[in-house]
């Protein structure tokens, strides 16, 4: 007698099917069938050591591989676990399918509120409701991560998974008209017409909550372009700020700035968009180069593509003259003048609207000069401003560690940062070769992110060595993806930037006198306990330490690397100053 195909695993096959080539997670009783069900069916499945870590796998995962991010956890606590990574993704409009069990008697344990725990982060709760039907369910989750770009929590009864998926026969079609029923729990999805694009892996991966464009097909008012068009055509230092709304928008937009001469510049999170250009500035905001800031704050027209223009990439809007005017290119009508001022606000997409604008005819020589290209060239890096470095008594200035990383690593490297005092240096220190060489997970500004943001991008991009920058904070909090990193044999290298203290803390309240004993810990040896995972590590002090680095980069890189780095840290960061003034 042939055994019915269960609910549980349908849902697996169906995503499977769907286009799912990954997933991460921890399995318990309540995740087990459905996860097997996707390994049955070719998925690749990561075990992660803490929930945590597999929902920012996933997200990471998904951003770096324009895949949907899917997470397996059991119900309850494993959902609760995972919940920090699921904000960060909601935040950050991750296309990702979170499958929690979910048991339905309040008596039992496991029992908590899972819709109401989804809508509190910004996710799209959705439930399995009918096991005839769990094909058609599942691929809706899907469509809705997928199309809409959202982070769905699929809730898995456990008695729905065991029924039966359907009699047995011959497969049923997927296109049917009745969908998940999407639970009743406040529902923070605002259905704009962001549900446009055709293929359901586009661009995914390429909205953040502070970038709030995605892909579409949606048409920019006509009036609006005109109007743009007119002050582009008007400006004589336009500047344009793309966003990770614009991340797959870098030739059209490159296309219209040589017409307009205008310069560019990036939000954090498309870091690396424009590299290679003669007017790239880098990254606009708190990680801006003394130039990048001076020539942005010189522009007489400032259009954010596909970028919030938040108080991170506008320095609280002081890297915007009073007199410049504001624009912005976004999908979404609310993220224009959300953050700052906005002169003009085109709604649609970057990509249709930037080659909507770039006509024949000649450039016009905007804002660009050979004298400007000169200092781009000479000035525009961070590694070229001059500093003092204060190494000394068995520490290294984290600029002089950075630098000289920057110098040993190979270009082809994909770079993930953690949050705190230190994760300017790696994203402002570390060049990446485009925007697929960086993966900052900060829309939600957790800590103990980076290591598994890390491992998400390292399986998506395996063409490239990955590099985690962490605080020592964020290095213990996230500790338990070390393991991970070793038995998936990821030739990673982890880099701890060690101040013994939550240093942003250290530096948000030490200069107003106050004791810090609870945010300053005793020296840990973070190389003996990578070891004992399975690392190999060295201890940094000084520039002389990174020959261990060199050494590890011969090969045969058959193990991780933890670069513990002993860094000073008597000075806060100029850009946590910036940061303290919002919160
Ligand atoms: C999950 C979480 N807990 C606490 C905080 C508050 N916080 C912000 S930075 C920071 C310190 C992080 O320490 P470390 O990783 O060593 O980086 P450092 O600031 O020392 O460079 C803390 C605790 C946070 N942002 N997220
Ligand atoms: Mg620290």
């Amino acid at each position: 007698m042939t055994v019915p195909e269960t609910a549980a695993a349908a849902v697996g096959r169906a995503l499977a099917a769907g286009g799912v080539r990954t997933a991460f997670g921890v399995v318990g009783s309540g995740n087990f069938h459905v996860t097997n069900a996707l390994v049955e069916h070719g998925v690749r499945f990561v075990a992660a050591r803490h929930e945590g870590g597999a929902a920012t796998m996933a997200d990471a995962y998904a951003r770096m591989s324009g895949e949907v991010g899917v997470v397996t956890v059991h119900q309850g606590p494993g959902l609760t676990n995972a919940m920090t990574g699921i904000a960060e993704a909601a935040k950050s409009r991750t296309p990702m399918i979170v499958l929690a069990g979910e048991a339905t008697d309040a008596r039992s344990n496991f029992h908590v509120d899972q819709d109401a725990l989804a809508a509190a982060v910004g996710a799209v709760p959705m439930r399995l409701t009918d096991a005839a039907r769990a094909e058609e369910q599942a691929l809706e989750a899907f469509r809705v991560a997928s199309r809409e770009r959202r982070t769905v929590l699929l809730n898995l009864p456990l008695d729905v998974q065991s029924a039966p998926s359907r009699p047995l026969g011959p497969a049923p079609a997927v296109t049917g008209a009745a969908g998940p029923v999407r639970s009743a729990a406040r529902d923070t999805t605002a259905q704009s017409g962001l549900a446009t694009a055709d293929d359901a892996t586009a661009g995914s991966g390429l909205a953040a909550a502070d970038d709030t464009a995605a892909e579409s097909g949606l048409a920019a008012p006509d009036d609006a372009t005109a109007e743009l068009r007119r002050l582009l055509a008007g400006a004589r230092r336009p500047v344009f700020v793309a966003g990770r709304g614009a991340r797959h928008a870098r030739r059209e937009l490159e296309a219209l700035a040589d017409r307009t001469g205008a310069l560019l510049a990036t939000s954090a999170v498309a870091k690396g968009l424009f590299r290679g250009s003669p007017w790239d500035l880098d990254v606009s905001g708190g990680f801006a180069t003394p130039l990048a800031a001076e020539l942005i704050r010189g522009a007489d027209l400032i259009v954010g593509w596909g970028c919030a223009l938040n108080m991170w990439t506008t320095r609280h809007g002081t890297l915007i003259a009073p007199e410049a005017e504001v624009v912005q290119v976004d999908l979404d009508p609310a993220a224009v003048g959300a953050h700052v001022r906005a002169d003009l606000g085109v709604v649609g997409d970057v990509r249709a609207v930037a080659a909507a604008l770039t006509g024949p005819g000649g450039a016009a020589p905007g804002y660009r000069s050979a004298e400007l290209a000169r200092r781009i060239r000479d000035e525009g890096r961070w590694r070229a401003v001059p500093y003092r470095d204060e190494s000394g008594a068995g520490r290294i200035d984290p600029r002089t560690l950075t630098i000289a990383l920057d110098d040993l690593l190979p270009s082809e490297r994909v770079v993930s940062v953690d949050s705190g005092n230190f994760m300017g240096y790696p994203s402002m220190f570390l060049d990446v070769p485009d925007a697929g060489g960086f993966c900052f997970t900060q829309a939600f500004q957790s800590v103990g992110l980076g290591l598994a943001t890390a491992i998400g991008a390292a399986l998506a991009r395996p063409d490239r060595l990955p590099v985690a920058a962490l605080g020592d904070g964020g290095a213990l909090m996230g500790i338990a993806e070390l393991e991970t990193v070793v038995r998936l044999g990821l030739p990673m290298v982890v880099v701890v930037y060690d101040d013994e203290a939550y240093g942003a803390e250290v530096h948000h309240f030490g200069p107003h006198g106050h004791a810090l004993g609870t945010v300053r810990f005793p020296p840990a040896d973070l190389a003996a306990i990578a070891r004992g995972h399975g690392f190999a590590a060295v201890t940094v002090t000084d520039a002389a330490g990174l020959a261990g680095v060199a050494e590890w980069l011969k090969g045969p890189r058959d193990r991780p690397l933890l670069v513990h780095a002993k860094i000073t840290g008597e000075r806060g960061s100029w850009w946590l100053e910036e940061a303290f003034k919002g919160h």
